[in-house]
């Protein structure tokens, strides 16, 4: 008798600690934070790495994405915002060559790549995955400076 109560309360430890990490981790563990229907993140200047965001949608979304604020990518003399700067030199040392210096970059893998310039519009399938980050030299984020703000809404 003991030891089936022994038992039955293990595996009910057992239960709620398997619960417990379920709700903490999720059912399926990420490291993206998920997109709410609107909201907003911070890109810092110095991410390579840059932030991640996954839409949770069952369906195909069409998030539109603005990026907000000034930063620089080691002169502080100059400062942009999300549309970067389309005179600068070295533009074939980017990260994305073929995206403008400094911008706003949303990488969305097989939804394409994205400059966040001014409004812009991404349809994303169900668990796409963006990365944002400055378009900077690979190695060259160090000495960064500022973030942007990058506010977005889910509206079809
Ligand atoms: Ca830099």
């Amino acid at each position: 008798m003991y030891r089936k109560l022994k038992t039955l309360v293990s595996s009910l430890l057992f239960g709620l600690f398997v619960l417990t990490m379920s709700f903490s981790f999720g059912a399926n563990p990420t490291f993206a934070s998920p997109l709410a229907p609107e909201g907003y993140f911070f890109v810092q200047a110095t991410n390579e790495a840059g932030v991640t965001e996954t839409s949770t949608s069952f369906a195909d979304v069409k998030v539109s994405f603005e990026g907000s604020g000034q930063w620089s990518y080691g002169d502080p003399q100059r400062e942009f915002g999300a549309c970067g700067d389309p005179e600068y030199a070295y533009q074939s040392g980017m990260t994305y060559p073929d995206k403008t210096s400094f911008s706003l970059i949303a990488d969305c893998g097989s939804a394409g790549v994205y400059e966040v310039c001014d409004n812009t519009v991404i349809t994303l399938a169900p668990a796409e995955t963006c990365n944002f980050k400055m378009n900077d030299s690979p190695g060259g984020y160090y000495n960064n400076d500022g973030a942007l703000i990058v506010s977005y809404n889910i509206f079809d």
